[in-house]
């Protein structure tokens, strides 16, 4: 459905945008079966729920009844084969359906909180680390569902996002490096709070959601949040203390006097970490979470409509600051740290980078190792601020009882990918491996039958748009590339999807924003980092090599599988090539991915081939 036509919809007129490029719209599959599964779901023994049940069940029934029991119910206003007249007539009658729909529903369709959490790693409480001091996390989970093997579609900010928040895939989106909105690729797309919004819910946010220019105001989001809290200052700038902004002010201007416009793009961010004794709310992620509470309040306060409240947490993405209160938690002596630090053995050349993203922040070297001592001060640094978000949520969470609603919210807490401390040698997101494709991922709902448990069940972010809708009872957009995993919230042992998807363009060359460096950017201290990597990937690839394709078109395919990650380096341009380049890992005897047994096991090499060349399609 297109921006237009959602503007339209919510101010009661007929939808006119009938473009055939409209090809990403709200066609609702909602068949017989799908109505009688959530119907034996709703009818579930649960406790306090019995009264809302009942409500969604006739409500249900009310709209099924009008319907007609058509097999597929398309709401698609973009055809091009109807005439006017009769695409207003259908829209009308869609018009009075969402309308009876939200009213019937006004009382007893669950309320969303969406939270999303910024290079968080599962180095959490809940997933077994003996030092991570998460409580509201780990809480949460011991009363919702904790997912062991959840993973991203690629592991860097603005496409993990665009494919969660749009339920399609990379390469479904055309989204591939952070330089490009979303809205430029995919204009029509139904993003997850846009269909919330047009099934009468209120959808709003704080933080970061969607990345950085793609936040969709006016079309995801029904309101804005709360503007400003009474008495408290709002953040500017990333540090508090006098000392580091006078570095970042200071490095700022020596990078643009010795490398001109090239040094405005990240190369200087300040220092690293910041610890301060301040209040919370003097970063902002502590400052968003009380915007997001002030705004719950309002919501809850509207009576009419449930509410999806997405709050996103910058933090623990750099520049690693937090209050000193957070680094008291942790004695840096006991942190662990990452124990395999070489590259894979017989690993592709071109799969790790160089840790530019880190390497940019003062104080930190910019070539070379960078030592025991600093090494532990960043895990230190990741893990304050680590405790410092897992406080807000807590305060989050809080606030939700506070207003008498904590019972009628489904919860969930995402990252948009995971993050190599050291692992492997570097330091960053963006790679193929364990490291940075996985990610936590945790569901509260208030019906869920399985509390506490924990799932091995392969799940990929792409899945929580379905997930979300099913358990909102909103249908599913027939653009949807993941698969609700609702099931597991009441059987989480049962077997699942048979494989995990991602990708990521060449990580050696392509860390920065996953986009090749700029010329100019070369002429800076990365030039003689980018040239050791190249060094690297000639030497491995031989007359495989050129700048071109290894720069602009190869990219790392991943399948994780229960057992395997197979990693495939193939040319885009020619996707029916042969790769270029294979990796295998097998997880049972491997889990650190320390060894490549692709030429070991070449006919095992040759099913997961075939498997992933079967796609996701395949693998639900
Ligand atoms: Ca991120």
């Amino acid at each position: 459905m297109s921006v237009d036509c959602v503007r339209v919809w919510r101010r009661g007129d007929i939808a006119t945008n009938d473009a055939p490029e409209n090809k990403a719209t709200t066609r609702v599959d909602w068949t017989k079966a799908q109505y009688i599964a959530k119907e034996k779901r709703n009818g579930l023994p649960t406790v306090g729920h019995e009264m809302k049940q009942r409500w969604h069940r006739t409500s249900l029934r009310l709209i099924s009844l009008v319907r007609g029991w058509h097999p597929v119910w398309d709401v698609n206003f973009g055809t091009t084969t109807e005439n006017r007249g009769m695409r207003n007539m259908r829209f009308a009658t869609l018009m009075a359906l969402t309308c009876l729909s939200v009213l019937a529903h006004a009382d007893d369709r669950p309320n969303v909180l969406f939270i999303a959490i910024d290079d968080l790693r599962p180095e959490l409480g809940c997933y077994g680390s003996p030092i991570a001091v998460t409580p509201n996390l780990d809480a949460l989970a011991s009363d919702g569902l904790l997912f062991n093997r959840a993973y991203c579609q690629q592991a860097i900010c603005r496409p993990s996002r665009a494919s969660l928040m749009t339920g399609a895939r990379p390469e479904t989106t055309g989204l591939f490096h952070n330089y490009v909105a979303l809205r430029e690729l995919q204009p029509d797309i139904v993003t997850l709070p846009q269909h919330f919004v047009a099934g009468g819910y209120e959808t709003v946010y704080c933080g970061k959601v969607f990345h950085q220019g793609d936040t969709d105001e006016g079309v995801s989001w029904s309101r804005e949040p709360v503007e400003a809290i009474r008495g408290v200052q709002k953040p500017s700038g990333p540090f508090r203390l006098a000392e580091n902004q006078r570095i970042r002010n200071s490095d700022r201007h020596a990078m643009i006097a010795k490398y001109g416009e090239a040094a405005k793009r990240g190369l200087a961010s300040g220092p690293a970490y910041e610890k301060a004794d301040v209040a919370d709310t003097a970063y902002v992620d502590g400052y968003n979470t009380q915007l997001a509470i002030a705004t719950l309040k309002e919501l809850v306060g509207n009576d009419r409509k449930p509410f999806f409240l997405a709050m996103g947490y910058k933090l623990p993405h750099l520049n690693w600051c937090a209050p000193a209160k957070y680094w008291d938690l942790y004695d840096p002596a006991d942190i662990p740290m990452a124990e395999v630090t070489d590259a894979p053995r017989g690993g592709a050349a071109m799969g790790l980078h160089a840790s530019f993203e880190l390497r940019t922040r003062s104080g930190i070297p910019k070539s070379g190792p960078l030592g025991a001592d600093l090494s532990r001060k960043l895990k230190y640094a990741y893990l304050a601020s680590t405790s410092y978000v897992d406080a807000q949520i807590g305060k989050l969470i809080g606030a939700l009882e506070d207003a008498g609603v904590r019972d009628d919210t489904i919860i969930v807490v995402w990252s948009d990918h995971g993050w190599h401390l050291g692992d492997m040698g570097v330091w960053g997101k963006a790679t193929n491996y364990e490291i940075a494709t996985r990610v936590p991922l945790m569901i509260w709902t208030p019906d869920m039958k399985s509390r506490g448990a924990q799932t091995d069940a392969l799940v990929e972010l792409v899945d929580i748009y379905p997930t979300l809708c099913e358990l909102a009872g909103q249908p599913l957009p027939e653009h949807l590339e993941g698969l609700s995993f609702v099931p597991l919230l009441n059987d989480p042992d049962q077997p699942w999807k048979t494989a995990a998807f991602s990708q990521y363009p060449n990580p050696a060359l392509r860390e920065w924003a996953a986009n090749p460096l700029s010329p100019a950017m070369r002429e800076t201290w990365f030039g003689p980092l980018i040239g050791k990597v190249e060094e690297r990937i000639q030497s491995q690839q031989g007359e495989a090599w050129d700048r071109e394709l290894f720069e602009q078109h190869l990219t790392g395919f991943t399948m994780r599988t229960a057992r395997y990650r197979l990693v495939l380096w193939k040319d885009r341009r020619n996707m029916d090539d042969e790769p270029l380049f294979v990796e295998l890992y097998d997880h049972e005897n491997d889990s650190s991915e320390t060894k490549n047994i692709a030429d070991e096991q070449p006919e095992l090499v040759r099913e997961l081939i075939a498997q992933h060349s079967a796609g996701w399609e395949a693998a639900r």
